[in-house]
Parts: structure tokens; sequence; C-alpha cells
């Protein structure tokens, strides 16, 4: 079960004679060196930077090796990752993107403002590029900044389908640096995205090598005895949950790539002592979201999703998938150091050289603790609270590793049996009514006194079948997260009628904000190590926000899914069977999410700013990526300015399918 399997993607040598004529063909129009049309390189071609506003891209077959494997990537131009863009603002940009692969292919500009017909979304935006045809993407750049493009085919992301953008601003760059290098950060697997997908869908804890081990449990029945640990490990089996879900996919079947290059290529960047040195992080990742640190130097942070930001100096900042910062520093010393980009749950990293020497390198710093789910996490915010009927719990981690050590002394575990947990799982458990705070009433909890709210939430919540009709005015134009009664204000918590189906597998009780708290594994990194670390409270943008008003109504989302069955979707209904949600063209709208699940989801809405409310209304950070943590909510403003048809999803590669929405401007 263990082994890694055989990507199922074999080239056929028809496809490889038509790849290397797709690549030759490119390099002669690019002027490319011949070497890159050469069949098998022994090395992987870098990408290039390729500058102006006329382009010819070419998505291809492209052998590389990034394991110690030979295995087959979608390049464009033949590199993974794809050139890099280097764009002026004003300027109109054209682009021919000719599709070499045997499948329909696409490019999204990721952040680009631009009519909906070139945001490159198969289904919604266009048809998508058949094989063997051309398509030319043609927009007017009116911003400046760090993005990103990639796919929106099938996996194709997965597969290297990827690169970066730089746009250079019409007015002088308020950031000065001496140097300027992009970092793009991005997830490799020797194992085909379909086959991993395959892998999640029958066990959504199949890369997650954390779990408890035999060892870890002799040492449990070591401390609390076989009966109490019998009991505690059965009911975190029935609620399927493990505190370690960081990550659904890891470095267990993970290479991490910056520029491309594996950990021992060690992509590395020159500068003098003195210098200020410009590094534009992109998260180019199809599911890994990274901590980034530079040993030895502080990190001003200047931009974020390729905006201005008033600069905030920091130690470490966590990039969630498609998200941008760049980020300024001047080391003073004559030595090199390591770019340190480790992911969420510490399964692996990716690293880079920043030297004034090719000869000189830094070491490799030890990756930090792995981080295990909190009751926080579960949007179980329970400080304040009496914890009456919890009373053995330890509270101060709220670890839920430490939930197993709950003194049960003193209670009716038989009733803690008789818990009706089918189908519910952890729904259950947040259906927990706390006001009674009573280990008994958690054993007797009946669900047949939720029957009301059920009944009174069913109206916004009606479950759609089959998937709607996508011509016409059809779709939710309002949903009113105030409509929830006693959600948020109260330790009650209302069921959407959708959370008793099988693809919810819990609910956010009580949710955080999402806006001080650094995330899940770096909380304690200010006191543990002495490092400060961005959180999105820290994010102002550096110009006054441009659409003062406010806005006229809220739209609230949550974010679901269930990880055993490793469905996504939000608000319990999966993106085929959801209708489209409709913004009237120039209005100004609240888009608050609650993350109902465990897992940090970064969601993208595309053709309009997402303006982060961090707590500054006059200087509101746009962005086009937000974090959503577990447990937590999140709150944005969006000015509907772009007429058609638009993508909301997570960026999660995996979570996508079902954690999506159409969002239409009428
Ligand atoms: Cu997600």
């Amino acid at each position: 079960m263990d082994r890694i399997e055989e990507p199922r993607v074999a080239l056929p040598s028809l496809s490889r004679r038509r790849f290397v004529t797709g690549v030759a063909a490119g390099a002669a129009l690019l002027g490319m060196p011949a070497s890159a049309s050469s069949a098998v390189p022994r090395a992987n071609p870098t990408p290039q930077t390729l500058r102006g506003n006329q382009f010819d891209l070419h998505v291809n077959y492209q052998p590389v090796n990034f394991t110690g494997r030979e295995r087959t990537a979608v390049a464009t131009n033949g590199s993974v990752p794809g050139p890099i863009l280097r764009w002026k603002e004003g300027e109109t940009v054209t682009l021919n993107v000719t599709n070499h692969l045997a499948h329909d292919t696409s490019i999204h500009w990721h952040g680009i403002i631009l009519p909906t017909g070139m945001d490159g979304v198969p289904g919604l935006s266009f048809n998508g590029i058949r094989p063997g045809e051309t398509f030319t993407y043609q927009f007017e750049l009116n911003q400046s900044g760090t993005y990103w493009y990639h796919s929106h085919s099938d996996f194709q992301e997965q597969q290297g389908h990827y690169g970066s953008i730089v746009i250079d601003p019409a007015e002088p760059d308020p950031v000065a640096g001496d140097r300027d290098y992009v970092v793009m950060l991005s997830d490799w697997s020797d194992e085909s995205p379909h086959d991993i997908y395959a892998k999640l869908k029958k066990e959504g804890h199949y890369y997650n090598r954390r779990r408890r081990t035999a060892g870890d449990l002799w040492d449990e029945i070591r401390q609390k005895g076989v009966a109490q640990t019998w009991q505690d490990r059965k009911m975190w089996n029935e609620m399927r949950m493990s505190d370690r879900d960081i990550s659904d996919v890891t470095g267990y079947t993970y290479t991490y790539l910056m520029n491309g290059q594996p950990p021992d290529g060690n992509w590395m960047a020159q500068f003098k002592r003195g210098e200020k040195v410009r590094l534009r992080f992109i998260n180019g990742s199809a599911m890994s979201i990274f901590d980034i640190r530079i040993p030895g130097l502080k990190m001003t942070v200047v931009a974020s999703d390729g905006q201005n930001i008033e600069p905030v100096t920091v130690d470490e900042f966590r990039i969630g998938v498609a998200e941008t910062y760049d980020v300024v520093v001047e080391p003073v010393d004559d030595r090199a150091y390591t770019l340190f980009a480790q992911t969420i749950d510490r399964s692996g990293y990716a690293r880079g050289t920043l030297t004034p020497h090719p000869e000189l390198h830094a070491e490799v710093p030890p990756m930090d603790y792995a981080p295990v789910l909190t009751h926080r996490d579960m949007g179980m915010d329970h400080s304040g609270h009496n914890m009456g009927g919890m009373s053995g719990m330890d509270q101060s981690g709220h670890d839920m590793g430490n939930m197993g050590g709950m003194d049960h002394s003193g209670h009716d575990m038989g009733s803690m049996g008789d818990m009706d947990r089918s189908g519910h799982d952890m729904g259950s458990m947040s259906g927990v009514d706390h006001s009674g705070h009573d280990m008994d009433s958690m054993g007797g909890m009946d669900h047949s006194q939720h029957a009301g709210m059920q009944a009174a939430a069913a109206g916004q919540y009606s479950l759609h079948g089959g998937r709607p009709e996508l011509g016409g005015m059809q779709g939710v134009w309002y949903t009113d997260g105030l409509g929830r009664a006693g959600h948020g204000s109260s330790s009650r918590i209302v069921h959407l009628p959708s959370e008793y189906r099988y693809g919810v597998d819990m609910r956010s009780e009580m949710p955080g904000n999402g806006l001080n708290d650094p995330g899940i594994g770096l909380r304690d990194h200010d006191t543990r190590y002495g490092r400060r670390v961005l959180t999105y409270a820290d994010i102002r943008n550096l110009t006054p926000t441009l659409d003062r008003r406010e806005p006229t109504r809220e739209l609230q989302l949550h974010l679901t899914g269930n990880m055993h069955r490793y469905m996504w979707s939000m608000d319990g209904i999966k993106f085929n069977d959801a209708e489209p949600l409709m913004l009237k063209y120039g209005e100004r709208i609240r888009i608050t999410l609650v993350n109902d699940t465990m897992m940090t989801h970064p969601i993208h809405l595309h053709g309009m700013w997402s303006e982060l409310e961090t707590g500054d209304s006059e200087y509101i950070p746009r962005k086009h990526t937000i974090i959503v943590q577990p447990g937590s909510k999140v709150s944005y403003l969006v000015t509907a300015d772009a007429y058609g048809r638009w993508a909301y999803h997570c960026h999660l590669l995996y979570h996508m399918p079902g954690m999506f929405r159409e969002v239409r401007v009428v």
C-alpha cells in the first residue's frame, strides 16, 4: 500500500516526436538556445525571462527529472516553471498560446484584472484550447506587481503548467531594489495527479504519515492505562479525525521546488554586500502552503498579491497557495543565506541560497516542530467559557491530542458510548451544546432537538438536484449570514440541512477571527524562537482605499467538507449542484467566509479584487487570494466592476472540483 505507484502517463513515441517538433518551433520563434530542443535534456531546462508585449507560448510535454527518475511534465516553452513574463503597466499584451498536448489546455492569468473572455477558465470564460490550436489572449495592463499564470484545465497545473508574471509600474516604483528575483515555489510529484486524487478519494488521510503509530499507542497505554487509552482511541477513530491532518498531500509524495530546483538543486541568487534585494515570492503549488524565512535576515514585506503595502518587517511569513509576497532584504554581511520555505505540516521544504559568491553556501536549518490541530482550529474557541463537563481537558494548549487526555473519571463513559455518531462524525462534536457543560449531555446528545432550527435554516439552503441551468438570470442572489439565528454569538449552533448529509463532517461552532492569527504551527514562534511572524492584521495598503462606499449587502459562505470521504464544498453544496452567486454590476458587497473544516483554504476570486478587512478601512489591502484558517472566519469587500462569469474557488487543486462557485456579474 505504501509503495508509490508509477504514473500512468507514458509518452508514445508519436507524441514525443510531436513534442520535439513543438519545442523546436518554439525555440526558433523565441530565439531559445538550440540545446533546448534536444529530446532528453540532462538537466531540467530553466525558465527564460521574456519581455515585451507580444508572446508566443507553447504548452508542451517535457521530460523532467526532479527526483532521480524521469517523468513527463506539462511545460510552457519547454520549462517547469514556464518562462517569467515581464510586462509593463499601461501596455496591451498579446499572447498566442499553442497547445501541443493531447488534451485541451488553457492559461489563467492569476490576479490580473481583465475582461472575462481573457480569463482563461474553460466552461466559464472560453472553450479552452484544443490540441493543435492556438488561442490569442489580448488585454490591457492596469496594474503592476508580482503575479503568475497557470492552467485551469484538468490537473495540468500540478504537472508543471505554471509560470511567473512581473509587471513593472508605469510610474516610478516605490520599492527600490538593486536586485530583483522571482522566487517561485511549487510542489512536484512523480505520481500522476489523477492517481493522487484517486487515492485521496479512497482515503483522505492517504498521504498523512504523521498519524499515531503503534509506538504512540504503547506510550499512551503506559501513561493512561489500557482502558483509558482504548476509550480515547475509540472516540477519535469514530470521529474519523486526526489532530495531525495539516496537509492532504505531503512530502511523502512531493518534492518541493524553488524556481524549478529541488532542495539539492539549490537555486541561487547573487547579491553584493549592502545591496537591497527584492524577492518576489509566488506560491505556484498545487497543494502546499509554505512558511518562509531567511535565517539571519529580516524581511521587509512590501507587496501582497502584487499590490504595494505599507512595509512591514518580519522574520517569517506564511504564503498560501496562489498568494504572492514581495520582500526586500538588505544583507550587510559578506556571507550566504538560505531561503527556507518549509511546508505548513513540516513534511518537507524548498530551499535556495542568496549568496555573494556562487561557491559560498549557507546552512539549511532543521524544520520546525510539526503542529497538531487544536480546538481553536475546530472553531471551538472555548476561551471565556465554563468548560464544566470537559473539566479534565487541558485547555491551556487546546491541543486536540490532549483531548485524549480528558479526565473521564466521575463521568459516565457509558453514555459517551451512546453518543449517536452515525453519519455525524465531527458534526455531532460541534453539535455539542456547551452551555450545559456536561459530559452526560454529550453522551445523551440528541439531534432531534435541532430539528426546528434545521427547518428554519432550510429556506436558505435549499439543495439543488443536478446541474443548474447556466443561462438567464437564475442564481443565488442573496445569502444572509445573519439569517442563522444564534450562530457566532452563542455557543449553540444551527445545523445546515446539508450537514446531515455525508458531504460535511464538521461545523465551526464559534469561528475565531483569522486576522491576528499567524496560523497553525506559527502561533508560538514569537515566544519560542523570537521570530516576528506576519499576520493579515499587519497588512495595510500603501495607497488609500479607492472605493470608500459601505457594502450594501453581505454574502456569507461556509467552507465545508468531509475529510474522510474527501469531499469539499461551499455551504455543503459542491460546484456541480450549485447555482451561480449573482452580483449586480457596480455594487459593493461584503463576503464573509467561515471555515467549517480543519484545513487552511486559500480562496481565489477571479476578475475582481478581494479587499481584505484587516482593520483600517482607509487603507484596505487588495488581494486576489485569501487564506481562511481552520475554524476561523474572515471578511473582505468586493466591488463588482467586471461583467461576466468568474470563477471563485479554493486554490488547493484537489479541493477545487467541489469548493468552487461561479460568480456572475450582471
Ligand atoms: Cu480548500
